[in-house]
């Protein structure tokens, strides 16, 4: 047993006194303090100037026939370093091209996988999900458009993954409205590191309102005055070569918990500079970061708007001077530079304190993403529009959140154990592979009580649906706990949080409001998210429809033939498999109804429905994800 009762260690190494400095150091941190003070604990970045590169901006590609392999290739993330291994897809070197669809016209997404040594092949953890003994040199890959409405055999489900030499082939039937999705590897255990690796991408979707043409009807700026920004933070090692582990306490090749990053990068780069004209910018900002939430905030406090988020516009501008982003989740913003002088500069910044558990290593929190350096021209002119939905020539008002007819009480825990490797984090108390499925069904209305008895956020997100955050309130967790003590993990333990509600309920903020397929779901907390289950009709497609992996690997796998079959699913630490072993019989597979992949699978060797997990791309792949079975009245 490794855990040793690390806290006391940890306290004991004085770790905790150094994190303290480092937050008040970080009042108004520069990157240089930052890379000045560091943890024993952790992994740090070679020190590094900021605002060296130029912010790229990626190619854009406007198809309903698109091709992109997702390759092994090398990458620079700043000009002082080497171009070091990394993936991406089509001819970027890292991330993917941003790809434009259309309300209403399906489109195609061809994902060849052609990758080759995994840059973090030495950190495939193989206890996870049987993960492959070749990951490392043969990496799996699917991927998913994550916040599209699609078909389940189109949904980049884990288990309908390809093999290197294999294609995947996904039509998107884009019935939903204008906003920006993002599409990036969901492979089974080792969404992680594929996804830090580089396999990631935006996908913008225009309709009639928000054409992304100058003229389009909301006035929205166009052009070269609308930039996506993938943001993301890591650790690089020497030379500026990737590395994902945060702390050496953990082995390398065992999954850690919670990657974390000291260095900030925008579209793949560290820490770049924008030159921007004197005027409005709509910016298409993802959190595509591993693990962290970020409070966004530029240095001169200025105030920006809040127009869409995850599923499409709000009703109208949100004037905030920060935003909180979790994993996953995006904003539509309008920041204007008009003030500023000809040469000024404005940093995006962020200083939201990292998790407990992070804290407790050193983990301070990330401050820096980009510069914006204002030339002398003029940009774009327009105002801020004062309605974006609801009006002449407008999309329609969002409509109210429906009243549910339904309470579903779901989840998210973690072994309360200080350990190394960190424990396994779960929700309802089940693995992955569980039969003990949530089965909504089509055409109702649900509220789910996400109950978070974890001290740490989580991204909660549901793919297929659209969620409207209802509110959010803090729990008695001690007493929560203490009357409904946990069975072993492969039990369903979803205790009502009733009984231990405290203080009132907050509602959604402003920009939180309308679409949300991604919900920051808070530390000893209930988050109610509202969700109506659509129907076949509604969808174009039955999303209960099983139906067959088109890798051979993958089919071969759920033939029972090797790959994902008949395990329990979560991982044996050394020392801890009787910790982790699943009640007998409740998680592992094949009765009559479930193939060998358990509640995702079914005995004729099908994939079944999708999925429900946190975006906190660590804790998804250690086992913070379930089926879905979204099913027929
Ligand atoms: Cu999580």
């Amino acid at each position: 047993m490794t855990s040793l009762g690390r806290r006391a260690f940890i306290t004991g190494a004085g770790i905790v006194g150094a994190s303290s400095v480092l937050r008040s150091a970080t009042a108004r941190p520069s990157a240089a303090e930052v890379s000045a003070l560091k943890s024993p604990l952790l992994f740090h970045s070679p020190k590094v100037q900021p605002f060296r590169d130029v912010l790229p901006v990626p190619p854009v590609i406007d198809s309903t026939d698109v091709t992109l392999s997702a390759r092994t290739t090398l990458h620079r993330f700043h000009r002082d370093w080497d171009a070091v291994p990394s993936f991406g897809y089509g001819d970027q070197t890292y991330l993917g091209p941003t790809l434009v669809s259309h309300r209403d016209q399906p489109w195609t997404l061809r994902t060849r996988n052609e990758l080759g040594l995994h840059p973090f092949a030495r950190d495939v953890d193989h206890s996870l999900h049987d993960v492959a003994a070749d990951f490392g040199t043969r990496p799996r890959t699917t991927t998913h458009l994550h916040g599209g409405i699609t078909p389940a055999s189109q949904d980049g489900h884990p288990l309908d993954f390809v093999v290197p030499g294999e294609e995947l082939v996904y039509r998107f039937p884009t019935r939903q409205e204008a906003t920006h999705l993002w599409y990036h590897d969901h492979s089974m255990a080792t969404t992680r590191l594929n996804v830090a690796a580089g396999l990631a991408g935006m996908n913008i979707v225009r309709d009639e309102f928000d054409t992304g043409r100058p003229d389009n009807p909301l006035g929205l700026p166009a052009g070269d005055f609308e930039v996506p920004l993938v943001l993301q933070e890591k650790i690089f090692g020497a030379g500026g070569r990737q590395n994902i582990r945060s702390t050496w306490i953990v082995p390398q090749g065992k999954w850690e918990g919670g990657a974390v990053g000291d260095v900030g990068l925008v579209n793949g780069v560290v820490w770049p500079e924008m030159q921007v004209a004197r005027g409005l910018y709509r910016f298409r900002v993802i959190n595509a970061g591993s693990f962290s939430v970020w409070r966004l905030f530029f240095s001169n406090q200025m105030k920006f708007w809040v127009i869409g988020n995850d599923g499409g516009l709000l009703d109208a501008p949100v004037q905030t001077t920060s935003v909180r982003l979790s994993p996953a989740e995006r904003v539509d913003i309008l920041v204007d530079f008009a003030g500023l002088a000809a040469g000024e500069t404005v940093e995006l910044r962020n200083d939201e304190k990292p998790p407990g558990q992070a804290a407790v290593l050193g983990e301070v929190t990330m401050p820096l993403f980009c510069r914006f350096r204002a030339t002398a021209a003029r940009g774009f002119a327009g105002p801020v529009p004062t309605r974006l939905r609801g009006g002449r020539g407008l999309p329609e008002a969002l409509p109210p959140v429906l009243r549910p007819t339904r309470r579903r009480v779901v989840s998210i825990l973690q072994d309360t154990d200080l350990r190394i490797p960190p424990a396994l984090m779960s929700l309802n108390n089940l693995g992955f592979t569980t039969t003990d499925v949530e089965k909504p069904v089509q055409g109702t209305t649900e509220v789910w009580d996400m109950v978070n008895v974890t001290p740490d956020p989580h991204a909660m997100h549901v793919h297929l649906v659209h969620m409207r955050i209802l509110d959010r309130q803090r729990i008695n967790n001690a007493a929560l706990r203490a009357a409904n003590p946990r069975p072993r993990h492969g039990r369903r333990w979803t205790p009502s949080p009733d009984r231990y509600l405290q203080g009132a309920p907050t509602g959604p903020a402003p920009w939180e409001a309308g679409l949300k397929d991604t919900v920051l779901a808070h530390g000893h907390s209930v988050t109610r998210v509202v969700v109506r289950w659509p129907t076949a009709e509604e969808l174009g497609f039955d999303p209960d429809l099983a139906y067959v992996p088109q890798g051979a690997t993958a089919r071969a796998a759920l033939a029972g033939h090797g790959g994902h079959g008949g395990h329990d699913g979560h991982g044996s630490h050394d020392g801890h498999n009787g910790h982790d072993a699943p009640a007998a019989g409740t998680t592992t597979a094949a009765t009559g109804e479930h193939g060998p992949g358990g509640g995702s699978t079914t005995a004729d060797g099908k994939v079944r429905g999708y999925v429900w997990h946190c975006h906190m791309l660590d804790h998804e792949d250690h086992d913070m994800m379930l089926p879905l079975h979204v099913v027929a009245p």
